[in-house]
């Protein structure tokens, strides 16, 4: 896959200018490039929530057109392609075990290492089509602010150890266009198999937050369009399309830690 690499020293938010730039390249040949920020001062989550991104992270945007399918098909496999490219690297540059926990992050032992942001733009024709897929990688930040430093952690904080940034982007990169590849190919089994192997999510009591409401259950799997299905109390099996998962037995363990 051939992709064109822009590189910032600092950027409101790496998907800001990923948008900005597909505007600029659309009638180029190649609308396939990726973005990267030193450091973001509006980096964002989904929901619009703050993503904090001082130096010594990954922040990087990678933009995607023209060879997605018309109907864009199910973006969340693009989220589930780069958690699973994000999970390898790690482990084939740090050695570090991280598992996934749907729909986005990519966490160690419950703290959260990475997050993935996949947004579309869907236009009149198939060649305005894009997605952007952004990811944030934890790697050499020492602290983190108040509001997180209980739940986030950097590679650099688990083992001591600096990483050097540019491989972990290349190794991504490489990890992530395969699994497009298969993507585009309708081969969606091929994200799916490693993304429920690296999931720790199935299987588990959680508690989900969607839509403002909170629901308890057990995860029995996650279906061919991405959607959590949950089983609740009464037996009943529901399908959860986007929310906030909290592993309730983590969140035990927590609340034993702080009393
Ligand atoms: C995400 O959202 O996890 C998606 C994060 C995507 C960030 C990348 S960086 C490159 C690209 N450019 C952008 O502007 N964004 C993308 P969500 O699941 O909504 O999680 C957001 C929550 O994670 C926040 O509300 C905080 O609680 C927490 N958080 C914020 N910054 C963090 C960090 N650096 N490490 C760990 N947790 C963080």
């Amino acid at each position: 896959m051939q992709y064109k690499i822009y590189h910032f020293k600092s950027l409101t938010s790496t998907q800001d200018k990923a948008k900005e730039l597909i505007k600029k390249v659309k009638l180029a040949s190649n609308p396939n490039f990726v973005v990267i920020a030193d450091t973001q001062t509006k980096g964002r989550g989904r929901l619009k929530r703050k993503w904090y991104s001082s130096k010594g992270g990954l922040w990087m945007s990678m933009t995607i057109g023209s060879l997605i399918p018309e109907s864009l098909g199910n973006t969340q496999y693009l989220t589930f392609a780069a958690s699973v490219a994000v999970v390898k690297s790690i482990k084939k540059l740090s050695g570090i075990t991280t598992k996934i926990k749907w729909p986005n992050d990519v966490h160690y032992r419950g703290k959260k290492l990475c997050g993935i942001l996949t947004e579309g733009i869907f236009g009149r024709y198939k060649k305005d089509n894009f997605v952007i897929v952004g990811i944030g990688l934890n790697l050499n930040q020492k602290r983190f602010p108040d509001e997180i430093k209980n739940t986030a952690t950097s590679l650099r904080g688990i083992t001591k150890k600096v990483y050097n940034s540019n491989l972990f982007l290349k190794n991504i990169l490489t990890e992530f266009f395969y699994l497009y590849a298969q993507y585009n190919q309708d081969k969606l089994k091929k994200i799916l198999d490693p993304w429920k192997r690296y999931c720790d999510t199935i299987g588990k009591n959680v508690m989900i937050t969607t839509q403002g409401s909170t629901i308890n259950g057990m995860v029995v799997d996650v279906d061919k369009e991405c959607r959590l299905l949950l089983r609740l109390k009464n037996g009943k099996v529901i399908k959860v399309v986007e929310g906030d998962v909290l592993l309730t037995k983590i969140l035990t363990m927590y609340n034993k830690e702080k009393s």
